[in-house]
């Protein structure tokens, strides 16, 4: 089905597509968290979560694939490269203790997918050490194994952790789209320059749509 899209017309091929749910996790969307530790407001990023739960809802009825991801470390920190820890001034580190639990630990209470998107029995969840989905997560190779190669985009933030994974999927062989109101930055510019980033020059990173373009194009 043809989803109309930027910079043209997006050709869903739904059994071969899914659904990749970026970060949308505790950690990230709520006070106490990662986000709110670097300086941000996250109240921005809780306006997408109805137009988010409405995808997920109609991608799950229609029977698609659904990938949620989880920017995660393990609790000895080996995955987490010093580099990334003791960068900036946060007000709490990586693996500190914060009203959630541990920021970013996989495990820890901050580190869940907001209950509005809770993954379903069957679906993927893939935590990831990096800001890409792809990298050190073994989330390709499970693609490749489902026959995807396609993929639908949501969630935060869009110019970090999105884009990154939208850019490692177009040199992985993917068609990736961006559904534009299910995607927020903690700074509305960032989000806006993301997003024509990646449709410019003939989709060179993919395409963007506004999720009633999709919705309406599901079986
Ligand atoms: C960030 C993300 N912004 N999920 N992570 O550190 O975009």
């Amino acid at each position: 089905m043809p989803i109309d899209a930027q910079p043209f017309a997006f050709g869903l091929d739904f059994p071969r597509a899914a659904l990749v749910i970026i970060d949308m996790q505790r950690d990230f969307v709520e006070p106490g968290g990662f986000g709110e530790t670097l300086g941000n407001d996250v109240s921005l990023l809780q306006a997408i979560v109805p137009a988010c739960a409405a995808v997920l809802r109609a991608w799950r009825a229609a029977g698609g694939v659904v990938v949620h991801t989880r920017e995660a470390h393990r609790p000895d920190l080996s995955d987490c490269p010093p580099a990334k820890r003791l960068r900036g001034k946060p007000s709490l580190r990586i693996g500190d203790v914060g009203p959630m639990g541990r920021i970013l630990i996989a495990g820890e209470p901050g580190n869940q997918i907001i209950d509005a998107l809770a993954p379903a029995p069957g679906e993927l969840v893939i935590d990831k050490p990096g800001k890409g989905a792809f990298y050190a997560t073994g989330l390709h190779e499970r693609l490749q194994a489902l026959g995807v190669t396609q993929l639908v985009f949501m969630g935060v933030t869009t110019e970090v952790c999105v884009q990154t994974s939208m850019r490692e999927a177009n040199d992985r062989g993917y068609d990736a789209l961006l559904l534009e109101d299910c995607t927020e930055s903690y700074f509305p510019h960032f989000k806006a320059a993301a997003i024509e980033m990646i449709r410019a020059q003939g989709a060179i990173v993919g395409w963007t749509a506004p999720s009633q373009a999709l919705l309406a194009a599901l079986p």
